[in-house]
This record gives C-alpha cells, structure tokens and sequence, in this order.
C-alpha cells in the first residue's frame, strides 16, 4: 500500500470542492415549492406540484417521460381556433415535454390545416388520423328515421344541440371509439385538447407522470352539473346494466355515490367536463369498459337521446374507479367556452397564473358559478378519506 502523502490529497480536496459546488448550486436554484405539494420524501422537476423558473427547465429538461399523446378531436374549419390553443399549450407547458400530437377527424384533413399545425408548433410530433367509418356511423340497430324524429323533437325541445346530427356521432366517438383508434395504441394516458381551450398557468411538471406515480387514472380540472334533458334515460339504464353485471356501486372506496341524489336515488347530474381530461387509456380499453359501452349504445340512445361523452365516462369512471384514481387538476387554469377554472390564491397551487378575475364580458369563474360541482366534490373527497383511514384503523385493531 502507498503511504498517505500530502500529494494523494489533492484529488480528495477537488472532490470535496466539487462536492460544495454542487450543493450550493442546488440550494440556489431550489425552486418554489407550493404548499400543497405533496408531502414525499423527495421531489424532482417533473414529478410534483412544483414552479419551475422556466430557464431552469429549458436549461435542465425532464428525461423522463410517459408514454402520453395530446388527443385532438377536430373539423377543418375549427384550425385558426385549434392553432390558437396549440401556441398556448406550448407556451404553458409542452415546449418543456414535448409530447406528440394526434389528431382525429371524421373527414380528411386538408394539407392546409396540418400545416397550420406544424407552424403552431414547429418541430413537434404530429400525427392526423382519420376516424374509420364504422366508428362514426349509424351502427345497424339504430332505427335511423327515428333518430331523425327524436333529433327534430329536440330541436323543438330546445335540448342543447340535440336537433344536430355530427353532435351525437361525435358524443358516441368519443365515448366508445376514440381510444380504440390505431394511432393511440402506443400511448398509455392522453389529454384531451379541443378547439379555443385556453391555458393560464405555467406547467412546469408532468402531469401524466403524475398520474402514473399516484396511481390516478381520470384527471379533471371542471366538474359541474350536466343538462337533464340530454340524458332523460342514462341514470336508469346504469342503474340497469350495474345490476345485470351484478356490480355492486357501495363497495368502500368507490366513486359512484358521488353521482347519486342520496334522497331520490336519482342522478344529482354532476359530471367531470371531458373538454378537459387527462386519464388512463387502459381505463376505456378495458374489457369491462367497452362491454359498459356497448349496453348503453346498444339502447340507440347516443341518437334518440342526446347522452353526452362527459357524462357517459364520469358514470363509467363511478362503475370501474375509487375516488383515490380521480385527480382533480386544481392547479391547472383552464378555460372552455365562457366557463374558466382557476387555482385560488388560497390554495397556494398553480404557476405563475394569468387568469382574469371574476366575471368579465368574455369569461366567467366556474367555480363560483351556479351549476359548479366543486363544494360536492371537495365534501365527497373528504368524506372518502376519512373512511379509508377509518377502514385503515379498523384492520390495525384486529
Ligand atoms: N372531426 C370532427 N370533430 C368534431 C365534430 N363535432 C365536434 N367535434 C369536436 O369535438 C369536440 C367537441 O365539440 P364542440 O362542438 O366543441 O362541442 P362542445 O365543446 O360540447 O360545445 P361548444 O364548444 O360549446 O360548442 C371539439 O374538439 C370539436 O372540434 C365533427 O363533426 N367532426
Ligand atoms: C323506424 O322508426 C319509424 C318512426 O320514425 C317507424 O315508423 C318505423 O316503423 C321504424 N322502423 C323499424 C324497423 O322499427
Ligand atoms: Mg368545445
């Protein structure tokens, strides 16, 4: 063995310096971490509730990533509006993560839309699919005259687009087909994107890592109560298909109650908006899902009624989930059409927002507004907590 001479110091020295360098470095650049963050043992720049300085995340980007796509259903004609929320989806978060796009249409879509695309977003991962026809028709069962009876009834009815025919093949689609659609078959999470949705918070962690790491696999950032002349007949046919399946809707832990009016039994009509999801694609994939699908379509009703994607997936995700695999996206601010969710300053939660306040002429917050399902959702999670760790103590004292 060498003796220890004062030379062979030397490299010992440089380590502990470097050592000191790269301590104070990561103190220096800790980012804010908001107080809600979730209490683990460590955080790192794409897994947690955090506020990157956006130079941090251009100079150190995430090397991890999910096996995630944003989902674009979308018609030629809506591209200057779809264009507008790609350059602020980028903006906000994916010029950091670079996450692929796929677009879905029942047409072709035009050279001239998919560049509109690619100049939107140079130099991201963009692919366009067209829907197959079998997934966008008429399926044979569908009395189609009737169909068109019931669309004029409701048109007459003021129903909410129910007198339009794309709409309630478009509600179907993405109900019952868009996860089934060859170019997601790689991808385990998607976020759904549509057309004029915009963005008012940095993103600076990864959303579908998230997911992953916590288990979840349905994410919403609106929950609110849908139209009851839409879906005069869904509530009993769940109930009827919960029972043909022998599916028991009470088992602790689960989602579905949430769904339901505790005094009439009835649905109490609150849903999570589906313009805005981020959610496990296993979750629609799944055999049990699809047979769920099937019974509901098989009543014609996505036709002779007007029964929505957004309702049709919260009941689902009440039939297959625990609340625990519900997110609720409260740091994301987020707006659809004149309805905008925005983190509170209470909660501490989202980055360097820019949200408007209140009402203005061309947006109102949700979250305050009349058919918000918030404080439901809020009491909901609450109560399901406590049982669990009620249920938890129980097991222990055994
Ligand atoms: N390709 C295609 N996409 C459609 C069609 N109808 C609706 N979509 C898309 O489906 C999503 C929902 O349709 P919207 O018309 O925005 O319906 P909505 O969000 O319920 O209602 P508003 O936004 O309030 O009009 C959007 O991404 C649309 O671009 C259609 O006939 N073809
Ligand atoms: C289809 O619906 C129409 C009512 O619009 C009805 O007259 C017709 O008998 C129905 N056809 C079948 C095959 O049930
Ligand atoms: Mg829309």
């Amino acid at each position: 063995m060498r003796p220890f001479s004062p030379l062979s110091r030397k490299p010992l020295l440089a380590i502990a310096f470097v050592a000191i360098f790269y301590i104070l470095y990561n103190v220096a650049s800790h980012p804010r971490v908001t107080k809600t963050m979730q209490p683990t043992a460590y955080y790192n720049n794409y897994d947690e509730q955090v506020c990157l300085p956006q130079r941090q995340l251009k100079m150190n980007p995430p090397r991890t990533k999910a096996k995630a796509a944003f989902v674009i259903l979308v018609r030629n004609k809506e591209q200057e509006d779809i264009a507008e929320t790609i350059v602020n989806l980028e903006d906000k978060f994916n010029k950091n993560f670079r996450y692929p796009y796929v677009f879905l249409n029942n047409e072709p879509f035009t050279e001239e839309f998919k560049h509109a695309m690619q100049r939107a977003s140079p130099g991201a991962d963009m692919q366009f699919g067209l829907v197959p026809v079998q997934h966008w028709g008429y399926p044979s069962f569908v009395n189609q005259s009737y169909a068109k009876d019931c669309r004029d009834q409701m048109e007459a009815d003021q129903v909410f687009y129910g007198g339009m025919e794309s709409y309630h093949h478009m509600c179907r689609y993405q109900s019952g087909f868009f996860f089934r659609h060859p170019l997601l078959d790689k991808y385990d999470y998607y976020w759904r994107v549509e057309p004029g949705v915009k963005f008012f918070c940095d993103i600076t962690y990864d959303p579908f890592l998230y997911m992953q790491k916590y288990g979840k696999k349905y994410g919403f950032v609106v929950t609110l109560l849908e139209l009851r002349d839409t879906i005069p007949t869904l509530w009993e046919t769940v109930l009827q298909y919960a029972r043909s399946r022998h599916i028991n809707v009470d088992k602790p832990g689960q989602l579905f109650p949430y769904f339901r009016d505790e005094s009439t039994g009835d649905y109490n009509l609150c849903h999570f908006w589906s313009n805005f999801e981020i959610a496990s694609l296993d979750l629609w994939r799944s055999p049990q899902y699809r047979d769920f699908f099937n019974y509901l379509d098989s009543t014609g009703k996505f036709f002779y009624e007007r029964w929505g994607d957004a309702p049709v997936h919260s009941i689902a995700a009440g039939l297959f989930l625990d609340t625990n695999e519900i997110h609720y996206f409260e740091d994301i601010g987020y707006q659809h059409d004149l309805y905008r969710h925005c983190p509170s300053k209470e909660s501490g939660l989202g980055c360097r927002c820019e949200c408007p306040e209140g009402t203005t002429k061309d947006s109102i917050d949700h979250d305050q507004n009349w058919d918000t399902c918030l404080p439901r959702w809020r009491q909901w999670v609450k109560k399901s907590e406590a049982d669990r760790k009620k249920a938890l103590s129980w097991k222990y004292s055994w």
